[in-house]
């Protein structure tokens, strides 16, 4: 009985060394989603990194991406990164302002003074404290990897030009799913109506709405110009976009794996940032050949000051933080 008993506790700790190796050399398929194609700079990005992550590990880890919307729209992408049924999403800090209170001050209109200045905000101490926010976040269930570039958003429309601020009077323009931004728009004049960058095309041919603003490369890989040729360059938003992981797949992993991805993930940052300014042009280049009618706004200021309320509305409670990203020069 006793020697019985000593093969059944050998047997059994032989067991769990096999399987323990077994999960050491088990492969593990991250499936990522991005709401833009592939070849768009944010999902080349990724995949990049993917390529990289299975070099680094013989093939152990890899990413699987799936692009263009194919797991749904943004809020979906971000529902499943959080439940763990996707392990990485690119997702823009737009409708992550309400769930983490610090993001949303990237969302103010004209929050930062060029490129220069959101990079370097971004690439800094503040970028990595806003990003812990969000890691922190007891309930968002989600690891932030990095940053990315988003260019500059400008209004675009099936009507007419926009030049100055009271041309927005009367115009549906779609925003994305946060107060802030229906705030934006509305103190701009126009009507701001929030939905999902899935719901867009169908909302601008149905006339639900008569146009959106977006960056170029959006603009074009969206094939939004279609639908609403007069592209206004008034550079309103400036928002940073993110690589989340899903919290739970992340907790399931080897402190090694996480340096590696986290790793990849800050290489992946820079990667994308090349990547976004050729973006830029081609797309510019793609709406000029696509007969897009282009305009700059001759006086920003008067839209800076359009947006107040939303700065008296929103900023108030981030000051120090604001003050902060302002300094940074
Ligand atoms: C794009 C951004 C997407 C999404 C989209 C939108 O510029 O890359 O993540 O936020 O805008 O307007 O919903």
């Amino acid at each position: 009985m006793k020697r019985r008993q000593f093969m059944t506790a050998a047997a059994a700790s032989a067991i769990v060394a096999a399987s323990g190796s077994v999960r050491a050399q088990s492969k593990l398929v991250l499936k990522a989603t991005d709401v833009h194609p592939l070849g768009y700079p944010t999902v080349e990005a990724v995949v990049r990194m993917g390529k990289k992550l299975e070099a680094a590990t013989n093939g152990r880890i890899s990413v699987e991406m799936y692009p263009s919307m194919q797991l749904g729209g943004e809020k979906e992408m971000i529902e499943q990164a959080q439940v763990g049924a996707l392990h990485i999403a690119r997702i823009s800090v737009g409708p992550m302002g309400p769930l983490v209170p610090e993001m949303n001050v990237f969302n103010l209109p004209f929050v930062f003074r060029s490129a220069a200045h959101m990079e370097k905000v971004i690439d800094g101490p503040i970028g990595q404290e806003i990003m812990q926010k969000l890691t922190d976040h007891p309930t968002a269930n989600l690891i932030g990897l990095c940053w990315m570039n988003a260019g500059t958003r400008s209004v675009y429309n099936s009507k007419r030009p926009i030049t100055q601020v009271s041309d927005l009077k009367g115009l549906k323009i779609r925003m994305m799913g946060n107060p802030l931004f229906v705030d934006t728009m509305n103190a701009l004049g126009g009507n701001g109506v929030a939905m999902g960058f899935d719901q867009l095309i169908n909302a601008m041919q149905t006339g639900v709405v008569d146009g959106a603003e977006n960056n170029e490369p959006s603009y074009d890989s969206g094939q939004h110009y279609r639908y609403a040729k007069y592209f206004s360059k008034t550079d309103h938003l400036m928002i940073p976009e993110i690589l989340v992981f899903s919290k739970r797949q992340w907790n399931a992993m080897s402190a090694d794996d996480r340096a590696l991805v986290g790793r990849m993930a800050k290489e992946a940052q820079l990667e994308q940032r090349a990547l976004w300014y050729e973006a830029e042009k081609a797309a510019i280049g793609k709406m000029v050949a696509a007969g897009v009618v282009m305009n700059d706004v001759p006086n920003k200021k008067e839209f800076q000051d359009a947006v107040r309320p939303v700065w008296d509305k929103y900023a108030g409670q981030h000051k120090a933080l604001i003050d902060r990203i302002q300094a940074v020069n």
